[in-house]
């Protein structure tokens, strides 16, 4: 039986690898994205197994319609919420909200107003949600106020959602990556290549085929495994500590 995949956020990095990755694997994959150029591209890439859909995280309405599609591609039994952004790292006494509320609405409301449109098939099928969340879900830094409260909301989320769905067999699985190189900075800046450029700089960061395939390991094992939640990074990051003011 050939299973689908619908994957958010595909037309760059981890959803982008993840939609090759479950191709790759037999899957069809339903990919959305905001560029349609880039759809149009994966979609080319891919042949029949992927349906490219345009879509605006942010538009619930859209959302919700998309979530209703017949037929075979209407046969859903894995969701990866990977679609998300991070606003720039300024403190947010300095940020422009108007930027927090689209990575807010992006990070948060979308994933909640998607997995709820997509829950019934997904019971119905005993299928498998998992949810791009992040190292900032756990450990702050400065400026990443809204970034980490939002990636905390998607663990949290991940892990009340297996409660509200104790004894449906579907499984869900809250991933936090560190470091990966893909558009996430170029974004975060406001397209700074250089910014970019240097933060990975002799990093040898992880890749989004490294997510990709962290993503399928989670999703093909035997349905009577749970990954909660798995954290990974790169070996050249770790943490820092405590920050400490003082006087003078
Ligand atoms: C982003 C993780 O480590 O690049 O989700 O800030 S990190």
């Amino acid at each position: 039986m050939t299973r689908t995949a619908f994957i958010t956020g595909g037309t760059a990095g981890i959803g982008e690898a993840s939609a090759r990755r479950f191709a790759a694997g037999g899957w069809r994959v339903i990919v959305t994205g905001r560029r349609g150029d880039r759809l149009r591209r994966l979609s080319d890439e891919l042949g029949e197994s992927c349906l490219p859909l345009e879509l605006d995280m942010r538009d619930t309405e859209a959302l919700l319609d998309a979530a209703r599609l017949s037929g075979e591609w209407g046969e859903i039994g894995l969701l990866i919420n990977n679609a998300g952004l991070a606003p720039p790292t300024e403190p947010l006494q300095d940020a422009d909200f108007a930027a927090l509320d689209n990575a807010m609405q992006t990070n948060m409301t979308g994933l909640v107003a998607l997995t709820r449109a997509l829950l019934p098939g997904l019971i119905e099928r005993k299928g498998a949600i998992v949810n791009l969340s992040s190292v900032a879900a756990t450990y702050p830094y400065r400026g990443g106020a809204v970034y980490g409260a939002s990636k905390a909301f998607v663990r949290q989320f991940s892990l009340d959602l297996r409660c509200d769905l104790a004894g449906t067999g579907v499984r869900v699985t809250s991933i936090e990556p560190g470091m990966v190189e893909t558009e996430f900075t170029l974004v975060r800046t406001g397209g700074d290549q250089a910014a970019s450029d240097a933060l990975y700089a002799g990093v040898d960061p992880m890749t989004a085929d490294d997510i990709a395939e962290t993503i399928w390991w989670v999703a093909t094992l035997p349905p009577h495994l749970n990954i909660n939640a798995l954290e990974l990074m790169p070996v050249s990051q770790s943490f820092a500590g405590f920050a400490v003011h003082r006087e003078g």
